[in-house]
């Protein structure tokens, strides 16, 4: 059974085990196959106008499907470990256990944004930053440098507020849930303000090089759920069909094959919250 908690809450062990699965994934190369996977994705999503796993209703389920096969990864190393989440309404400070030495290691250094500290610290031996879109070997980060603070407790109530979860044109910007979880208004709000708030990686299309980027994912897609269960009546994912350019329900989702966005509706097959 697979139960992700919150990351506030996991113990010393707890957190051991789950980065010393993350390095394992990564020693025997499979973490970078999921980082060139989200940046070819993000490239697509880019460059085509067809949107699957940003920009468009399939954010959610995209993700959802991308973390439950890295988390997978993980429970091949050390079935013990599950992906937990971030909430970054509240533990939203430099300063939070998250970011601690014993976890996923602090901020950059003023330099270069490289991260010193930690596991992740590339000079620890074990974090090359192999695939990327520039010459960075290291992990950066630069917390709180581009935009000081992460997204209220406010916003996230007003998101799952909205009874719709997604509209036309469903893109970037489109009424309803998804959008506004997303970052309706553009990379300084809600999911890509975390990204930002980040800095160095995260704000990139290689992000899934920070291990934060599985714990922020986390988190979003428990507020999927969380939105879910306040709006039992609403439509789970929309558009049901016939939309050009678009995921809808019961087409598959790029790269998987039979992978659809009704195919992730229900989490629990796959975990639960803790
Ligand atoms: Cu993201």
């Amino acid at each position: 059974m697979t139960v992700r908690k919150n990351q506030a809450s996991l113990t010393a062990p707890e957190k051991k085990a789950f980065v010393d699965a993350v390095l394992e994934v990564k020693r025997i190369g499979v973490y970078d196959e999921f980082v060139l996977a989200h940046r070819t994705r993000f490239s697509i999503d880019m460059n085509t106008g067809v949107y699957v796993g940003h920009f468009g209703p399939s954010f959610l389920p995209w993700h959802r499907k991308f973390l439950i096969d890295f988390e997978n990864e993980l429970r091949k190393i050390d079935p013990s470990v599950s992906i937990p989440y971030w909430d970054w309404t509240a533990d939203n400070t430099v300063g939070s256990s998250l970011w601690a030495p014993d976890f996923l290691g602090g901020t950059g250094r003023p330099l270069d944004d490289q991260v010193m500290d930690g596991p992740f610290a590339h000079s620890g031996g074990k974090w090359t930053i192999n695939v990327s879109v520039d010459s960075r070997a290291f992990l950066a980060r630069n917390l709180a440098y581009r935009v000081p603070t992460l997204p209220p407790r406010s916003d996230v109530d007003a998101a799952l507020a909205m009874p719709t979860y997604d509209s036309p044109p469903f893109r970037d910007g489109s009424a309803g849930f998804r959008s506004a979880l997303e970052g309706s208004a553009g990379y300084m709000s809600m999911h890509n303000r975390v990204h930002t708030w980040v800095w160095g990686h995260m704000e990139t299309s290689v992000s899934p090089n920070d291990p934060v980027f599985w714990l922020h994912h986390a988190f979003v897609d428990k507020l999927w759920a969380d939105w879910h269960a306040l709006h039992p009546t609403s439509a789970e994912y929309l558009p049901a069909g016939g939309t050009a350019d678009v995921i809808d329900l019961n087409d598959t989702m790029p790269p998987w094959p039979n992978t659809t966005p009704q195919s992730m509706l229900d989490h629990t097959p796959f975990y639960t919250y803790a």
